[in-house]
């Protein structure tokens, strides 16, 4: 009887896990955004003053439920010689946001050469893309048109997988919940669709 009632307990609220990156050159904004994340969505999380993040050095991790979905985030460092690595994550992951520093205009083009390797990646065709334009709380910044704009010849490599491009300030957390709800709904989606032609074997 035991094991009935925790069988049928652990099915009721068993939660679908899913893994998503978030890559973006390094200062874009994508640990703070991870830290603002955490602690928008996970009740009793009390995360580490945003200004005291400093430069990530291999990876960070976190967890949230979104209804019966369970995100586990890998948060991957950014500077050159880490950018090596991400695609060691790519087959293990049902979504990815990619991160932009909206303020920083001199370092966009190099932002758009890592996105555009990133989104050529076999391994990631299909996965759901959620762009954010970081750091809107700053009068300066670029616009989403700009950013479009400057990112307009790689639309043909993001193809067509699910993509959104949203406004947000991992600082003051504009725009994070809309772009994880997104997130959630496209990645739900997806593990319910039928498998790509090549994966059948
Ligand atoms: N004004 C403003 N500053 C932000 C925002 N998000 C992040 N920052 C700042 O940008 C700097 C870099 O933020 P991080 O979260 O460490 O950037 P990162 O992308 O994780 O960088 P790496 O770990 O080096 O790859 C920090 O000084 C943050 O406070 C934002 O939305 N608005
Ligand atoms: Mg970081």
């Amino acid at each position: 009887m035991y094991t009935l009632l925790s069988g049928l307990y652990k099915y009721m609220f068993r939660r679908d896990e899913y893994c998503i990156l978030i890559l973006g050159l390094d200062n874009a904004g994508k640990t703070t955004f991870l830290e603002q994340t955490k602690t928008r969505f996970n009740r009793n999380y009390k995360g580490m003053s945003l200004s005291k993040i400093t430069t990530t050095v291999g990876l960070n991790i976190g967890t949230i439920d979104v209804g019966k979905a369970r995100l586990m985030f890998w948060d991957l460092g950014g500077q050159e010689e880490l950018q090596s690595l991400w695609d060691k994550y790519y087959a293990e992951s049902h979504g990815v946001i990619y991160i932009i520093d909206s303020t920083d205009e001199e370092r966009l083009s190099e932002s758009k050469r890592a996105f555009e390797k990133m989104i050529t990646s076999e391994v990631l065709e299909g996965v759901p893309l959620l762009v954010l334009a970081n750091k809107q709380d700053v009068e300066s910044c670029l616009s989403i048109p700009d950013i479009k704009t400057a990112f307009s010849d790689c639309i043909n490599k993001i193809g067509k997988r699910d993509c959104l491009t949203q406004a947000c300030s991992a600082l003051t957390g504009k725009g994070v919940n809309e772009g994880i709800e997104w997130m959630v709904k496209c990645v739900v989606r997806n593990i319910h669709r039928p498998p790509r032609q090549k994966d059948i074997t």
